[in-house]
């Protein structure tokens, strides 16, 4: 049966292709070929296998869709418990512990320490048997945890299949499994719209997402993992060092952090400590400190273990970016699109370094789950440089004069009602462009970097402008005169012409920012771009039916409804006439985004974006053919440095590797039309 054997063939090679796609694409960060080519590759595969359903096995790339929901997990018992770490809070505890080695050790020369970021996620055991993955379970309490295969198994960065030939009989993998922030934002926000329940923050994502017994939700949330170390081992000798027994699970294709460093001595540790803290808002996933680890196991195995924590490894912890201060009142503060959003006014406290006195509360179902009233002692926690937010409320410390917090049954800024749908979280003022709260945060939007970008226009001025009754909305913008400004508080002649002369350089725009800027509900920067990219001018996109919208890539039916909306509101269409005859233009280039214009170029994205994320960043140069790389090498051809850039920048100065600021990288792209 030739045929058979070369259906078997071609199923063996394409789940080989896949899994090293995969591998490279979430486990290296460097993929090499474009998602398209490997959606191709997949749906083959897919085909293949339905057409010839006794060949599916489990470890089938297809099979990552999760199964039918369990009733319950079971248990699992761990064969080698699973220890935990002991924490030091300074650089005292750090110092005592590197002395109590080297007492143990009876070492006078200085210590070889693993140092490892310490992910802030779910441990967990992965259990490979002849290079299948055979089980997944949480640590539980160390002796015992929970069998949550089929959630493991959803995992892309997890291989069902180890790669090579020289992996041992029985591998324990044990790592970390987290969410990525980004991804965690992004399941979030759609949670919201879609009025679902939202995680407090990605660790507890990570946690309920793998308790979940219904694995086909594993499935559609991107969850990932690092190794951090192996426990039962059979059939291998292993290597001298744990950072040797990492770089050998990571040739097996498992997921190893790439910051993980060796190094010598407890002082080099705590330079460690301070990089890592210098650039944990910079990683795409959350940490809470960094562990250490006595590198060489013939030393782990001598120094040995108390009863739950090896002698030889600690966390050295981040100082809690936690605060506690009194709520002392509650705002509600209208959005561009009406959202009613309440936020937290604070008695001013000091939380890593920085004062606080506002946090967001997100919406009235959120002041409700923290059970909060004015007046309460709240827990409050500041997540990089993200808008801090209230985590909890000290209820014994409840005054008995504390006041209930209730949606205001009118808008605070126009006095229109506000409606909670049923059904919804967001509470909306109905004022719509009557309402000068919208009107101002629409005309913000407007101007602001992303949109028309218009110079010295802020938010203070914005509200001179509306309160003085000159502009109800960006169309207003460009009528501006001379004579107008000058009449402005603190406006001298020079501030009135550089405004005259930055609404005048705005008017050459592109048409994603355009429509952008209209501030349309659910229309972000990278839906605008599809926007624009599909029908290619406004006049089509004003005309566009709900149907339509929805062939849009990105776009389902609550966009295309907004969208069509929008565009059918008298007052919208008005606005949009009058930018236009007041100038505002864009050129289009006719031909699509070309999909090599970038080909043979690999980019490294390093530092802080402000303007665009990272991974959209990734996904403009890749529609452009360039490769997007996560370190510098001589293949390099350009870095992209964002703020606080590191390590990598300071590599590519070193090699000679043009460095691309944040803006040059935004104006290549759009000279690309992406
Ligand atoms: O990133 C982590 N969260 C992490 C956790 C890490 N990088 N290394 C770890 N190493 C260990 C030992 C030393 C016991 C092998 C750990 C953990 N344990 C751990 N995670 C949860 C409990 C223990």
């Amino acid at each position: 049966m030739s045929a058979s054997r070369n259906v078997k063939e071609q199923i063996a090679r394409l789940r080989e292709e896949i899994n090293r796609h995969n591998h490279l694409y979430h486990s290296l960060d460097e993929p090499e070929i474009a998602d398209a080519e490997f959606d191709r590759q997949f749906r083959e595969l897919k085909s293949l296998e339905t057409d010839h359903p006794e060949l599916i096995t489990d470890d089938s790339p297809t099979q990552r869709v999760g199964a039918e929901p369990l009733a319950a997990f079971g248990q699992v018992v761990h064969e080698m418990p699973m220890l935990s770490l002991d924490n030091a809070f300074g650089e005292d505890d750090m110092r005592d512990f590197d002395r109590r080695v080297k007492t143990r050790l009876d070492s006078t020369g200085d210590i070889e320490y693993a140092c490892e970021p310490k992910i802030d996620g779910v441990a967990v055991s992965l259990l490979y048997e002849g290079g299948k993955l055979i089980r997944g379970a949480t640590r539980g309490d160390g002796a015992a945890g929970e069998n949550v295969t089929l959630n493991i198994r959803t995992i892309e960065s997890v291989p069902l299949t180890l790669m090579g030939d020289d992996y041992p009989a029985r591998l324990e993998v044990r790592g970390e499994v987290y969410f990525a922030r980004s991804a965690f934002e992004r399941m979030n926000r759609e949670a919201e719209q879609a009025g679902q329940k939202i995680f407090a923050n990605p660790r507890n994502a990570s946690a309920g997402t793998l308790r979940q017994l219904d694995s086909r939700e594993t499935a559609k949330r991107p969850l990932t993992m690092f190794a951090y170390s192996v426990g039962i081992v059979e059939g291998w000798e292993l290597p001298g060092s744990h950072a040797e027994i990492l770089a050998k699970l990571a040739t097996w294709g498992i997921r190893v952090n790439p910051l993980v460093k060796t190094v010598t001595g407890v002082e080099a540790c705590l330079s460690y400590y301070d990089e890592i803290l210098a650039r944990r808002s910079e990683l795409d996933y959350e940490i809470d400190g960094v562990v250490f680890k006595v590198n060489t196991i013939r030393d782990q195995q001598a120094l040995g273990m108390l009863t739950r924590t090896p002698r030889w490894a600690i966390a050295h912890k981040f100082p809690a970016e936690e605060g506690v201060t009194l709520l002392e009142d509650v705002e509600f503060q209208v959005g561009r699109t009406g959202a009613v959003t309440p936020v937290a006014r604070l008695k001013p406290v000091q939380v890593g370094g920085v004062t606080i006195s506002n946090a967001t509360l997100h919406n009235i179902d959120e002041i409700e789950r923290l059970n909060l009233m004015i007046g309460d002692t709240v827990i409050i926690q500041r997540a990089g440089d993200v808008i801090p937010k209230v985590i909890a409320v000290v209820e014994e410390k409840r005054p008995k004069i504390a006041k209930p917090i209730n949606l205001p049954r009118s808008c605070p800024a126009c006095g229109s009602e506000v409606l909670q749908p049923e059904g919804e979280v967001v509470a909306r003022c109905t004022g719509g462009l009557e309402c000068s709260a919208q009107r101002k945060e629409s005309i913000r939007h407007f101007a602001s970097r992303l949109a028309l970008d218009i110079e010295g226009l802020g938010e203070k001025l914005i509200n001179q402008l509306v309160q003085e009754g000159l502009i109800a909305n960006p169309a207003d913008l460009f009528r501006l005169t001379e004579a107008q400004l000058v009449e402005l508080e603190r406006m001298a002649p020079k501030s009135a012409n550089n405004l005259l002369e930055a609404l005048d350089k705005s008017k050459a725009t592109t048409l994603p920012r355009f429509i952008y800027a209209l501030g349309i509900q659910e229309v972000g920067e990278s839906t605008a771009r599809n926007l624009a990219q599909f029908y290619r001018s406004i006049g089509a996109l004003r005309e566009a039916t709900e149907e339509s919208l929805q062939e849009v890539p990105d776009v389902g039916p609550i966009v295309a409804e907004k969208v069509a909306h929008f565009f059918q509101q008298e007052i919208n269409k008005r606005v949009i006439d009058e930018l236009l005859a007041g100038g505002i233009h864009w050129q289009m280039d006719e031909s699509a985004a070309d999909p090599k214009a970038l080909a043979g170029q690999t980019y490294v994205l390093t530092g802080v974006l402000s303007g665009l994320t990272r991974s959209e960043a990734k996904a403009r140069l890749q529609l452009l053919g360039a490769k997007v790389a996560g370190s510098v090498s001589a293949k390099t051809s350009y870095v992209v440095a964002g703020d606080a850039a590191g390590s990598k920048l300071s590599k590519a100065q070193k090699i000679g590797i043009p460095i691309l600021t944040e803006e040059e990288l935004i104006a290549l792209l759009e000279q690309h039309g992406v």
